[in-house]
């Protein structure tokens, strides 16, 4: 999600990946939803304090935020992309504004809005004074960051032509070594145009290649309605590989190989934080359609084990 060069790759492989690899699982077409897949946890008690992996190891939870307040969401956790940061989207990303992203019933929601939204002198604003469109993205980058373990975020994703929500990490040295340097987890993606699929893709920096030549490795899964109940979107994250898992279904798999861990390319051996966002339009949201908007990324909470 973080540079053009990626998204030639992304799209390409995105299109691969569905081709190839996408796999429906779940309910028959016009079954009712589950009611368990509706339900909200709302007590941070909720949280289980251990957790095993699909490898059958038990972890321990070392942080988690079950949206449980009022209103934005929790400053001690989370901090704000400010602006149009990336990849030509329509979105202006807002400073901590409850309009595009709160708290509520144990929820929180991102929401994506078609306004008319004043940005003459605010940050990243491309010398525009009005944005189209507005959206939220938070991070962890300032709060906290974790090297391997497991992440389960529990999320209902937002839909429509041209949306492009998002669970991903990124390595916190990117500030000193750029993208994709510093790798990339896109535990999550999805595209409105390309509806119930979840997306889950690395990249990193290609072997002895400059700092923009990626390597990238997606797949995906079809769901079913995942814009209108919650699943639960993981990684699993050891010294020697990456498992992205939708409710605990395999959907990519990405193995560190000896040459990897011979030159020192592999970025994966470093501190990662969390973002969260919902993107549209841009390189792979593409057109957006007149009715998208308003349309909400709801998170029931973010789980960290290790
Ligand atoms: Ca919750």
């Amino acid at each position: 999600m973080n540079h053009s060069a990626k998204f030639i790759f992304s799209v390409s492989l995105a299109l691969a990946a569905a081709l190839a690899s996408g796999t429906a699982f779940g309910d028959e077409p016009n079954q009712k939803l589950d009611p368990a897949r509706l339900a909200v946890s709302v007590s941070d008690s909720d949280a289980p304090q251990t957790v095993r992996t699909t490898d059958g190891r038990e972890l321990k939870l070392v942080w988690n935020d079950e949206f449980n307040g009022e209103g934005l969401p929790d400053a001690k956790k989370w901090t704000y992309e400010v602006g149009y940061i990336r990849n030509n989207e329509s979105q202006y990303y807002t400073d901590a504004r409850l309009e595009n992203v709160f708290q509520k019933d144990g929820v929180l929601t991102i929401r994506t809005l078609k306004e008319k939204y004043n940005i003459e002198g605010k940050p990243k604003n491309k010398g525009l004074k009005e944005a189209e469109y507005t959206s939220a993205a938070i991070e962890t980058i300032d709060t906290a960051s974790w090297l391997y373990g497991r992440v389960e975020v529990r999320a209902q994703l937002p839909t429509g032509k041209g949306i492009w929500p998002a669970i991903w990490m990124m390595g916190t040295n990117i500030k000193q070594i750029g993208w994709p340097g510093c790798g990339e987890i896109d535990v999550m993606e999805y595209v409105g145009h390309t509806p119930h699929r979840a997306h889950g893709t690395i990249h990193m920096r290609k072997k002895g290649g400059k700092n923009w030549e990626v390597v990238s490795k997606g797949s995906s899964l079809l769901l079913d309605r995942p814009e209108e109940q919650y699943y639960v979107y993981t990684l699993e994250w050891t010294p020697e590989k990456m498992l992205i898992l939708v409710d605990d279904k395999p959907v990519l798999e990405f193995k560190k190989s000896e040459e990897e861990s011979k030159t020192g390319v592999w970025p994966f051996d470093k501190p990662h934080y969390i973002i969260l966002n919902t993107a549209i339009g841009g390189a792979w949201g593409g057109e957006i359609a007149e009715d998208t908007c308003p349309t909400d990324f709801k998170i029931d909470y973010v789980r960290v084990y290790q």
